[in-house]
């Protein structure tokens, strides 16, 4: 497809300031001297929000060729919302992403389809592309099928968006993230072909086109490649294999 392949490290409560430094530092030597053509995959990376500033920096004075962006936003403009970060705080940052509705938000802070959907309005309006998380739990699998939880949740997220905006989606099983037990690249599939055609149906062909729909859950250096086969999926979202800068580089060089 036409489509530029995106591998996101998303960092989770892992790795401080300094630690981010010498990882970005690293990775990007590592990419560099392997020659990998950044245009043709992308890779980005999600730190902590206390490490943005050291990766804002870093990037723009060595003109590392990674992207960078944060793992939730307020729903907010500003105010009296204790502990929150805005968009516009991550937009002076040059956060170019934003990962949205990550499965443990919903899960660990009970974050509902209405947060993420004002959450993925608020990144937009501030030029940053939402990673729209969703996924489905097993148990969810066991009662409803493969699609109908991610599609419900994609269609929630995409309430305030309409016209050619530009977005990600990160279709990620509950059952795969953390576990060790990923999805099979056909399982991925079918779920990202099903999103897809939610796509379609919301914003039209031409969005639902140049859409990334990127698959996450246990991805490693090992499984890449045949989720990457998959014409629907357009990378990953890769967590626990994001801390190993020589495991996360091979996957940004699946192919
Ligand atoms: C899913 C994923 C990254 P992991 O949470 O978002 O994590 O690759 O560790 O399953």
């Amino acid at each position: 497809g036409n489509r530029t392949p995106l591998i996101a490290g998303n960092w989770k409560m892992n790795l401080d300031h300094l630690q981010a430094i010498a990882f970005v530092q690293k990775l990007a030597w590592n990419l560099t001297e392997a020659k990998h053509d950044f245009g043709s995959v992308e890779v980005a990376v999600f730190p902590p929000f206390t490490d943005l500033r050291s990766v804002q920096t870093l990037v723009s004075a060595d003109k590392l060729p990674l992207a960078f962006g944060a793992q939730d936003v307020s729903e907010h403009v500003s105010g009296a919302y204790t502990g929150e970060i805005s968009a516009a705080f991550l937009a002076q940052l040059e956060c170019r992403y934003v990962i949205i509705g990550h499965s443990e938000r919903r899960t660990l802070h009970g974050e509902t389809d209405e947060q993420v959907a004002a959450k993925v309005a608020a990144a937009l309006e501030h030029n940053i592309a939402p990673i729209i998380c969703v996924g489905e739990t097993a148990e969810d699998l066991e009662k409803h099928g493969p699609s109908a939880v991610p599609v419900a949740q994609l269609r929630a997220a995409l309430a305030n968006v309409s016209g050619a905006a530009d977005f990600v989606v990160a279709y990620e099983p509950v059952w795969a993230i953390g576990s060790g037990q990923a999805a099979t690249p056909e399982q991925a599939e079918q779920v990202a072909a099903a999103l897809r055609a939610v796509l379609v149906e919301l914003l039209g062909d031409d969005v639902a086109a140049k859409t990334r729909i990127l698959y996450g859950g246990s991805v490693k250096s090992g499984n890449i490649a045949g989720f990457m086969r998959e014409p629907n999926v357009d990378g990953a979202l890769v967590g626990g294999a994001s801390l190993d800068i020589n495991e996360f580089a091979s996957i940004s060089r699946y192919k």
